[in-house]
């Protein structure tokens, strides 16, 4: 796409789902550190969230996590998010932070322990329900940390059993979104370490059953990229949970590490026609803030996702497409590193302010007085959830 306005207007339909985790108190698991004006409650939560969208324009959702965000009251919960000028976006499980869950959660060896898990489950499609979310994440720390510890095979059933189960409560116009981990917690054999094992899975049950690419989880060298063009192909790429990984599961800023491998994920997204909010790829963050200030790392992060996609976008397909049909390997290349290497700020400060945005949305974010209001109101802000 060259077409200046063309490229400009996909960027303002761009959704951009920030986590509700990003917002509280988060770090390793030798310290967390607490900081000022930290939210202490899921409403709160979503205030902040409401932050980014208000300066970005294209992050009108916010994930929660059960039980992080626990409310009696879930309709008004969303209901709360709406006034705020955002909505509840994808509903994330939790069955790792249980003493129960020592030896896995839907993979135990232990039929009650499954059944507790596998009821967790259940219980975030009613929550689903409730808040009007259409998306179930999944997130397994199952496996094991040393050989003969379980059996690998039975713990592939227990798995495809639990799925089943949770597939069939899943309402028509809703889905799950299964994420794989390479290791950790369990650092001998995970129960969905790779895309391979959620697509077989997904695969399995049908369509309201897709991948969630972590870009954290992978080993180093992994071509991203290449599991992105495959699953879209597929109909399988459910979504992102965007981060940054410079050894492990760093959960840090997306587009921090390596913003080249951004670009070519965005580019195969934008080729494999996932782009589109209508064709359901969630782009949602999966990170923390643990020394950095949250809001304000939010937006970073948003922007960063802003802008690979604009260089996405911004790739001649023509004359890519003629360079690779005639084989011309170095002019093909240099159409890709030219829509890379182009500068898209000046123009998503142009975008932001034909959207009634101010164009540096941190510079408006820091001048609203927004993080003094919440650090003189809030205090004892909640943590996150680990370490807590
Ligand atoms: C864990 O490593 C995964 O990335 C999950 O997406 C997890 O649910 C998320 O980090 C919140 O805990
Ligand atoms: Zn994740
Ligand atoms: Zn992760």
């Amino acid at each position: 796409m060259n077409d200046t306005s063309a490229v400009k207007d996909a960027l303002r339909r761009q959704q951009i789902e920030t986590p509700s985790w990003a917002y509280g108190n988060s770090g390793t698991r030798f310290k967390v550190f607490a900081q000022q004006g930290v939210p202490r409650t899921p409403q709160e939560k979503i205030d902040d969230a409401a932050q980014v969208h208000r300066f970005t324009g294209v992050a009108p959702s916010v994930a929660v996590h059960i039980p992080w965000d626990r409310v009696d009251d879930y309709a008004a919960l969303a209901a709360h998010a709406k006034e705020k000028g955002v909505r509840i976006g994808a509903v994330n499980t939790n069955v790792f932070q249980d003493d129960d869950y020592k030896l896995g959660s839907v993979t135990n060896p232990d039929q009650k322990v499954r059944r507790k898990a596998l009821d967790h489950l259940l219980e975030c499609v009613d929550i689903m329900d409730a808040v009007g979310s259409k998306d179930l994440k999944l997130w397994f720390s199952d496996g094991t940390n040393y050989p003969g510890q379980d059996d690998i095979r039975t713990r592939q059933d227990r798995m495809a059993e639990a799925l089943a189960a949770v597939y069939e409560r899943l309402g028509d116009d809703q889905r799950f979104l299964l994420e794989y981990k390479l290791f950790e917690p369990a650092f001998y054999m995970t129960d969905l370490p790779d895309w391979g094992a959620s697509y077989a899975h997904c695969l399995k049950l049908g369509p309201k059953a897709q991948v969630v690419v972590d870009t954290g989880h992978h080993a180093p060298g992994t071509n991203i990229e290449f599991i992105v063009a495959f699953l879209l192909r597929e109909g399988k790429l459910g979504g992102f949970d965007f981060n940054s990984r410079f050894y492990a599961d760093d959960d840090l800023m997306v587009g921090a590490a390596d913003p080249f491998q951004l670009f070519r994920i965005m580019y195969e997204v934008v080729r494999g026609g996932g782009y589109d909010p209508e064709t359901g790829v969630a782009f949602m963050l999966d990170q923390c803030h643990n020394i950095e200030p949250k809001i304000h790392g939010q937006i970073r992060s948003v922007m960063n996702v802003q802008e690979a996609t604009a260089k996405a976008l911004l790739v001649d397909g023509d004359a890519l497409r003629a360079a690779q049909e005639s084989g011309d390997v170095l002019g093909a290349n240099a159409v890709f590193m030219d829509a890379y290497n182009t500068d898209v700020r000046p123009l998503l400060a142009e975008l932001r302010e034909e959207m009634g945005l101010h164009p540096d949305p941190v510079a408006a974010y820091q001048a609203s007085g927004y993080f003094e209001r919440v650090v003189a109101e809030r205090k004892d802000g909640q943590a996150a959830g680990w370490g807590a």
